[in-house]
């Protein structure tokens, strides 16, 4: 089998061979080269997982920065974190934080904090773009994800704040989206393999220490999850909501309406499976129009963020540990869902930290740039 791909690389199925596109891209971060704007750019929440993953994408893309502050709880003040290959951050206090002055802020620190601070920022005239699940179902606060609903991004004027939405839903409707508007989605029915990374770096702490405690026959209580999470799978994601179902599987469904179509149903089982990063998701879709898998496929083929890598032999899909570090959404595993009149069922996987979290949020910081959305203070002041 070939090996996933190095990011420059994209490689899509044909018939009956992968093809490999070799399609120069833009260089990460190229459009903004030369670009005589840049910003001030504050990220909260900088100590946890996503939070340096963020860090990390806006220097990899090379997002026009003139200055960037690192910001945590008072706990983590003055701890330091990296930002790019050669600068290390000291982390600056977000309670105390003044946003006057800032253009934009990426927030990843808990609802309950974002709660509090991202108006703040907001009303500071800082545009947030915020990760937690705090504002996604304020109907004043667009929830966004570029490559499906980017035209909801003008909506933040409202409130200054932008929603991510949930790593399990993005993976999914960047898979549905081309789906849709080919052949009208009626339902989704998708269980979910959400990686430890999704409950942050206490999660993956939590596998490491119990995985190892089994091998000399002990165990650990858990404290992150609900039961051990080692050699386990768990179908508990969040709370439990009253009718059943999980928050998380909640998410799923309200999520998906609001930015995909309101009037798709959807039900969803999420479960927490032994695996560090990448979300993996088994979805299958009841179309109202006939939908070939060819047909399928090919539109998936040119969906952006997605690629399509099928081969129905051994091994010819991609698994979580395969996309680690990779931006796409990997969609395999396509076939007919013979059990309803249109029916598709097909398997993605997505780097959750990554395009589930901090890439989603940063390409949305670049649509602001790209689309004039984001000002420099002194230019609004001017
Ligand atoms: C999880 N979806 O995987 C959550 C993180 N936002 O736990």
């Amino acid at each position: 089998m070939k090996k996933v791909t190095p990011k420059t690389d994209r490689f899509t199925w044909d018939a009956d061979s992968v093809v490999w596109d070799k399609t120069p891209e833009p260089a990460p971060g190229s459009q903004f080269a030369g670009s005589e704007c840049s910003f001030r750019v504050a990220v909260a929440g900088a100590t946890g997982a996503v939070g340096r993953e963020i860090l990390k994408t806006l220097a990899e893309r090379n997002f026009p920065i003139s200055e960037v502050a690192a910001l945590a709880s008072g706990r983590s003040a003055g701890s330091q974190v990296s930002f790019g290959d050669d600068r290390v951050l000291t982390v600056k206090n977000l309670d105390k934080f003044d946003f006057t002055g800032w253009d934009l802020a990426l927030f990843s620190p808990g609802a309950a904090v974002s709660a509090i601070h991202a108006p703040r920022a907001g009303a500071a005239g800082c545009v947030v773009i915020d990760n937690t699940s705090q504002f996604r179902m304020d109907p004043e606060v667009p929830l966004v994800v570029p490559e499906v609903n980017p035209q909801a991004i003008a909506q933040f004027t409202r409130r200054n704040i932008i929603a991510n939405p949930n790593c399990s839903t993005i993976q999914m409707v960047v898979a549905l989206k081309p789906l849709h508007d080919k052949f009208r989605i009626k339902r989704v029915v998708v269980a979910t393999y959400q990686s430890v990374s999704g409950a942050g770096k206490e999660g993956m702490d939590e596998l490491l220490a119990n995985t190892k405690v089994h091998y000399v026959h002990d165990k650990n209580p858990p404290q992150v999850f609900q039961k051990d999470i080692a050699f386990n799978v768990i179908p508990q994601i969040d709370v439990f909501m009253e009718d059943g179902a999980t928050k998380e599987e909640w998410k799923m469904v309200v999520e998906t309406q609001k930015i995909l179509d309101p009037g798709i149903a959807v039900i969803a089982t999420c479960v927490r499976v032994p695996v560090f990063i990448g979300h993996a998701e088994a979805v299958h879709v009841e179309f109202e129009r006939p939908v070939s898998v060819g047909e399928a496929r090919a539109a998936l083929r040119h969906a952006p963020g997605v690629i399509v890598y099928d081969q129905r032999e051994d091994g010819g899909y991609i698994t979580p540990a395969e996309c680690q570090g990779e931006d796409a959404v990997y969609v395999s595993r396509i076939r007919r869902d013979a059990t309803v009149p249109h029916g598709l069922a097909f398997w993605c996987v997505s780097d959750n930290l990554r395009k589930g979290a901090a890439l989603n949020a940063v390409q949305i910081a670049e649509y602001l740039v790209a689309h004039d959305m984001l000002r420099k203070k002194t230019e609004k002041a001017a």
